[in-house]
């Protein structure tokens, strides 16, 4: 409760950020994953696995998912203007609670039209576990918005209880492998065949599969050669406010 009258004065007053950690292809960055981030003025850093529960259990979410698609379509809209980030994709965390709003398709075709941002840039993450609720409607709303080109991933796939039936019926374009099977992807033969499946399935699906948790050029190099070719993670760059992102990536290439 303390938590959520916090959570209340924080987006009143601005102290909520998105921070952005570059996803990659080959050697070039491909787009940005938007992580939300909170700086108390007393507390200090509370981290979004304490916070965005809380936020979730509250409703608080509603208020606070609909500032982050605004905040991450703002900065698509700027990057726009700037050749070497023009082509980046923003990946957007959405939360259950967000997802079963009866107008959550209107709600973000406003953030793209207020913000001006391109809708085939926007990326929404969603996990197994909200899509299963109610899967007619769930594929309603991801007809609606792919019919204006927002793109979908499935985030920490693999940790849900997906049906590859449902795979199959849902208009994805992307699959996250859980960075739980990347950790001991070369030391665990379990989390090897789980990733090494995840991407052959995406692969045969016509997904495009992303690892996640990426830390070592090992892991990176097992996953490529097992034919994964999307990367995330500290590896390559922790996720970092956006003026740190877009240095980053313009000296990455
Ligand atoms: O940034 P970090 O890896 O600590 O994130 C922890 C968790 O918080 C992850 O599960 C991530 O998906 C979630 N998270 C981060 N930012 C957002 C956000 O903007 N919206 C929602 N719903 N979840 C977020
Ligand atoms: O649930 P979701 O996949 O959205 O959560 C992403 C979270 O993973 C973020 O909190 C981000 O900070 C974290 N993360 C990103 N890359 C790495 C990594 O290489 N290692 C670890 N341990 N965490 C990572
Ligand atoms: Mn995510
Ligand atoms: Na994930």
């Amino acid at each position: 409760v303390e938590m959520e009258k916090d959570m209340r004065m924080a987006l009143e007053r601005h102290e909520f950020d998105l921070f952005f950690q570059p996803q990659v292809q080959h050697d070039k960055v491909i787009g940005a994953e938007a992580l939300l981030r909170w700086q108390h003025p007393i507390k200090g850093f509370i981290p979004p696995g304490v916070f965005v529960p809380a936020a979730e259990e509250s409703g608080l979410i509603l208020p606070l998912g609909e500032w982050v698609l605004y905040a991450a379509c703002r900065q698509l809209a700027r990057w726009a203007q700037d050749p070497a980030l023009a082509h980046l994709t923003m990946s957007v965390n959405v939360s259950p609670r967000q997802f079963y709003q009866p107008d959550f398709v209107d709600k973000v075709q406003q953030a793209l039209q207020v913000t001006g941002a391109t809708p085939d840039l926007l990326e929404l993450e969603l996990t197994e576990g909200m899509l299963l609720t109610d899967v007619e409607d769930t594929i309603r709303k991801m007809v609606q918005l792919k019919a204006i080109g927002v793109i979908f991933s499935l985030d920490d796939f693999g940790t849900g209880y997906s049906s590859l039936s449902y795979l199959k019926r849902l208009p994805l374009d992307k699959l996250k492998i859980d960075q739980s099977f990347v950790r001991e992807v070369e030391t665990s033969v379990n989390d090897a065949t789980i990733a090494c499946s995840i991407i052959a399935l995406g692969n045969s699906l016509g997904l495009q599969v992303i690892a996640e948790g990426v830390e070592t050029e090992a892991q990176r190099a097992f996953l490529a050669a097992n034919g994964c070719s999307y990367w995330q993670g500290f590896f390559f760059s922790r996720p970092q406010p956006a003026a740190k992102f877009e240095a980053w990536t313009r000296a990455y290439g």
